[in-house]
């Protein structure tokens, strides 16, 4: 068998047991997409691009040998498990968990389904600073930067702070 390519999925939650979302949406992701190897430390994040409650926002790497295609799938397929519903309201709203792509190795994908790296992650600090936690060594495929260079290259100020480390792998 191939070895698998190494993933990094963003995920937060800014309703009910924050906390309990993170751990629960963990649980699945190993359950049903692949081996989780490193996790983040989880932040409280202010809503990004919406007036709305504060995020916990994390990071995980894993190692997969599913599609990007297939990733994305069961990633929805999890949110909807977790009970999220998506209203056809435009723009962003409040959510009890959302899985995003980032990377997918040095994949470039540009679908109307899926773009890869995820095309707003250079914008937000609360995707680039959990980044910061894992052991990547991974330059942006398109802008040529590493995580570091990323986050020091970014606008967004907003403070994003540590409210937990996670200790389960
Ligand atoms: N996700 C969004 C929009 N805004 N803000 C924070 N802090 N965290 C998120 O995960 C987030 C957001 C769209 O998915
Ligand atoms: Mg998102
Ligand atoms: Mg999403």
């Amino acid at each position: 068998m191939k070895e698998g390519k190494k993933i990094v999925l963003s995920i937060g939650t800014n309703q009910g047991d924050k906390l309990e979302n993170i751990v629960q949406c963990i649980q699945l992701i190993k359950e049903k997409i692949g081996m989780v190897t490193q996790v983040s430390k989880i932040y409280q994040t202010p809503s990004w691009g919406f007036e709305s409650d504060p995020f916990f926002n994390c990071a995980l790497e894993l190692v997969s040998n599913k599609t990007p295609i297939e990733t994305l799938e069961l990633a929805l397929a999890i949110e909807q498990e977790m009970g999220r519903t998506r209203s056809e309201q435009l723009g962003y709203q409040s959510r009890i968990i959302d899985i995003d792509l980032i990377l997918f190795g040095n994949e470039v994908v540009d679908s109307e389904q899926l773009q890869l790296p995820h095309p707003l992650m250079q914008e937000r600090k609360f995707v680039l600073l959990p980044l910061t936690d894992l052991n990547l060594d991974w330059e942006h495929p398109i802008l040529k930067q590493s995580i570091p260079v990323l986050l020091e290259n970014c606008s967004d100020q907003s403070e994003c702070v540590v409210v937990q480390a996670l200790a389960f792998l």
